[in-house]
């Protein structure tokens, strides 16, 4: 979802000699086949926005497998970058990085100042790796790699499985299913206390463009909508959304998760960059590409 919203903004911004691969086409847990990657296409500059990524279900199911992959991912193509000269890299990372229980909004700051969420544990473990090693390659050895953090993200491409998808398109597909279908009730997970923050992804691919034009940008840069939602008030904004008159039942015996994850954007703000998209907006979009997904057999799931 990140990498393809990304390719569409380079090209939207007249970057025409960009190279992207494939999970299928490059094997990024393979440091041999990353370097030659690197050494055939010799890039000047790499965006890192491939990653294992999955809602609570997924993550807090198989924290194992979020950490090794991604610390893999992370350590294969930023340093592989490193080896082969490339001299910008913007790395991408998730708002779960910072403590559980940070100050809100969450400024940059307050990143390894405490213990992190259990949920996602190995997924942000592995994004607080890939991002320091772009710290210490621009602090040590001069070169400009820095990261982005994008909070709860959403929109074209997005992933749609049920057990593993992140909230807003499985809420999406489970009032979509049950409208289709008739059915009285949707199940949702948690309490509906918890409050979180959604982006679009092409607000955040047109951030990455952003960053990417900067000569001397920060370290470390929150990316979020500043909005935050509780996720029962996201349930019915996307009840509305879908048109479907199901009832709303919360299912306690899942997860909550972190209680609050509203990313401080005032240094991005202040940089000169804000998102377009508001929520209502990019729901009824997101809904509508979904229809035609649907319809059409390529939802991703
Ligand atoms: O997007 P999500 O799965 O992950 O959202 P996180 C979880 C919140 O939505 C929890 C509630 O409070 C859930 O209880 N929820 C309600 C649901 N119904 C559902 C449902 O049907 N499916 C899902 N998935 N949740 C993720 C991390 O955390 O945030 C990742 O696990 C990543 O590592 C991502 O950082 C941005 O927001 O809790």
């Amino acid at each position: 979802m990140v990498g393809s919203a990304v390719c569409r903004a380079l090209a939207a911004n007249g970057f025409g000699n960009v190279v992207c691969r494939t999970h299928r086409e490059l094997d990024l847990l393979d440091p041999a086949a990353v370097r030659a990657f690197y050494a055939a296409e010799k890039p000047d500059v790499a965006i890192i926005a491939a990653a294992r990524v999955g809602g609570i279900g997924a993550n807090s199911a198989d924290n194992a497998r979020f950490l090794y992959e991604n610390e893999m991912i992370a350590m294969n193509t930023v340093m592989g970058a490193y080896e082969a000269g490339v001299k910008r890299l913007l790395f991408l990372g998730s708002t779960c990085i910072y403590p559980r229980l940070a100050p809100q909004p969450i400024p940059e700051s307050v990143l390894l100042t405490g213990a992190l969420e259990k949920t996602n544990e190995g997924y942000a473990l592995a994004k607080i790796s890939g991002l320091k090693l772009c710290e210490f390659l621009r602090r040590d050895r001069g070169v400009t790699y820095h990261s982005l953090m994008p909070t709860n993200l959403y929109g074209t491409g997005d992933n749609y499985d049920i057990v593993g998808g992140h909230v807003l398109p499985t809420m999406i597909r489970k009032f979509e299913t049950a409208r289709v279908n008739g059915d009285a009730k949707v199940s949702l997970w948690g309490t509906g206390t918890p409050l979180r923050e959604f982006l679009h992804v092409d607000d955040l691919a047109a951030a990455c463009v952003f960053m990417l034009k900067m000569d001397d940008p920060p370290d470390l840069v929150n990316v979020g909508s500043g909005r935050e939602v509780a996720i029962r008030e996201l349930a019915e904004l996307v009840k509305c959304a879908t048109g479907c008159p199901a009832a709303i039942e919360w299912d306690s015996s899942k997860p909550d998760g972190t209680p609050r994850k509203l990313c401080d954007t005032s240094l991005i703000r202040s940089l000169g960059w804000k998102p377009k998209i508001e929520l209502e907006e990019g729901l009824a979009r997101t809904v509508a590409e979904y229809r035609i997904a649907v319809a059409d057999g390529s939802v991703r799931l």
